[in-house]
């Protein structure tokens, strides 16, 4: 029987009655995430090697596919394998009940492993050079659009197991009322996800077909329209997953508790409806729709998304000010900042995605999102700085600060290097802040995104390198440089801690 007592053990820190055939697949989910991160991140530095450019180190056709693939393994596979492992954790951990469907948890699982696996590996052979967005005429192996699709089936299978728990746990009496929020948060998450998920079955499948050859010809505004509803959206489910972490992790390390649940839950509901006609930010150059059309999707609706974030942000601190001062610290103003726990990489990672997140991300997201500005950004490396902004320093830094409390709830190990572990989500969150700044100014001047070799050496009418440009470019590069090896200490502290770190009972 599936939810027989000896399928669950006790958490001794946190009271949580946690489901083992569960915890396996959060375990699994959560370990091929990191799996991901590693790839991806040794793909960022040859990318960001690459264009730096003192290094310049790929030849073009590596430089695109190692793009591509950069693009893919982090903005797909390492970000959704981790909110699937967090939305069985959301659920049914947080829940102290069962996961409902554990076997189709297994076929989700397999079908995301092999859809990824597919697609990586057209991508690696030299079959899909097409880099992320792969606008059509630009076509790819159809492996690469069917191992999406396989992958994408397999997290919406996630997603549904995610809500019949919900659901089953709130028959079955383990919570009365509404959900905790943190879950609900999650729960967000889910719904945008499966609207995401038909965006992308609703492109994909039918790009799949042209390029087996059923269909003559894609539709290219219809595929790049449809595409950012998938593209786009999918970036919501990081927000939400994201913001839930942040609630989790401010209970977490300092004991927060939301000040006001009507407040919070409301921002939470303003992602839910406004934050699908954010998608209209990627066209707005597209000659194939219409002013108006542009206008009043980001230059109102969407705004309606940015309020929402922007109250999550008085919220957060707001409960971590209150918590701390019935702790007593109640001197000055500040003393309740000062006397937070800044050497726990879980609150440390908390604040840095929330300041990089709010600062950077959303700040650059509003202003290069408005119809007239977007004429001048688009393509270049502001747009580039501005995303990783937000999926890197904001949606990354908090997944890797929610890891060091898996790792002792879900994998019963202490984390090993603790001191490693410390520095870690400094060392990564500062790394990305500065080579995506570099980034954001050198767009400034008109440095384009995916481009090898923008002084086109070689050709009749090459450029050279102003000085100021030379400079952001390589600041860049040496930013990339330290976010990687901040990477690096989060898979070698993380992968040592699940198989070596010493056993809590
Ligand atoms: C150490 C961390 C990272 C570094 C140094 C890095 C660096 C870079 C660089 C240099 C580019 C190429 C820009 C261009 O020439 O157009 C790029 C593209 C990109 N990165 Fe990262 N990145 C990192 C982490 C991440 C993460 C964690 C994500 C997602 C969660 C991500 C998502 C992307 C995407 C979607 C692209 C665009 C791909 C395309 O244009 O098709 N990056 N990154
Ligand atoms: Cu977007």
């Amino acid at each position: 029987m599936a939810n027989q007592t000896s399928d669950f053990r006790t958490c001794p820190t946190t009271g949580l009655k946690v489901h083992l055939p569960a915890q396996t697949l959060i375990r699994i989910n959560a370990v091929t995430a990191v799996v991901y991160i590693l790839i991806g991140g040794i793909l960022a530095l040859l990318v960001a090697l690459t264009r730096w450019p003192a290094v310049h180190l790929l030849p073009a056709d590596l430089f695109y596919r190692a793009l591509t693939a950069h693009g893919v393994t982090m903005l797909i596979f390492w970000v959704i394998f981790f909110e699937i492992a967090g939305l069985y954790f959301g659920s049914a951990v947080l829940l102290s009940t069962r996961l409902v469907g554990i076997v189709f948890g297994w076929v989700a699982y397999l079908m995301m492993l092999a859809g990824s696996l597919m697609t990586e590996y057209t991508i690696l052979i030299g079959q899909a050079d097409v880099m992320f967005s792969a606008y059509p005429p630009l076509k790819a192996h159809p492996l690469f659009y069917l191992g999406l699709i396989l992958f994408a089936v397999g997290a919406l299978i996630g997603c549904i197991l995610f809500f019949a728990t919900v659901i089953m746990a709130k028959a079955e009496g383990k919570y009365s009322g509404s959900l905790s929020l943190v879950s609900f948060g999650l729960a967000i998450a889910a719904i945008i996800a499966v609207v995401t998920i038909a965006g992308g079955a609703a492109i994909l499948i039918p790009t799949f077909l042209w390029s087996v050859g059923l269909l003559s010809h894609i539709d290219a505004p219809t595929y790049r329209l449809v595409f950012w509803l998938f593209g786009h959206s999918s970036q919501q489910i990081n927000v939400s997953a994201m913001v839930s972490i942040w609630y989790l992790l401010a209970a977490l390390t300092v004991g927060a508790k939301p000040v006001s649940e009507v407040f919070s839950r409301t921002a939470f509901l303003f992602y839910a409806f406004f934050i699908n006609v954010a998608s209209a930010h990627h066209l707005m150059v597209d000659p194939a729709l219409t002013t108006p059309w542009k206008i009043w999707n980001t230059g109102y609706v969407f705004h309606l998304a940015v309020v929402a974030s922007m109250m999550h942000a008085l919220a957060i601190p707001a409960s971590i000010e209150v918590a701390q001062r019935k702790k007593g610290y109640v001197h000055g103003l500040f003393e309740w900042l000062k006397k937070c726990p800044w050497e726990n990489p879980g609150f440390s990672a908390m604040v840095l995605s929330f300041c990089g997140f709010g600062l950077l991300g959303g700040i650059t997201g509003v202003v290069f999102g408005t119809e007239q500005i977007a004429i001048v950004t688009h393509n270049t490396w502001r747009i580039t700085g501005h995303f990783h902004t937000t999926v890197v320093l904001g949606t990354t830094t908090a997944f890797m600060g929610l890891t060091y409390y898996v790792i002792p709830l879900i994998f019963q190990r202490e984390v090993m290097m603790p001191k490693l572990a410390m520095i870690q989500p400094w060392m990564f969150a500062i790394g990305v802040a500065i080579f995506s700044i570099a980034m954001i100014a050198a767009g400034g001047y008109g440095v384009p995104r995916r481009h090898w070799d923008i002084t086109f050496a070689g050709a009749p009418y090459g450029f050279e390198f102003s000085p100021t440009v030379f400079l952001l470019m390589s600041v860049m590069g040496l930013g990339a440089i330290m976010a990687v090896l901040g990477g690096a200490i989060y898979c070698l502290v993380t992968v040592g801690s699940v198989f070596f770190g010493k056993k809590i009972s």
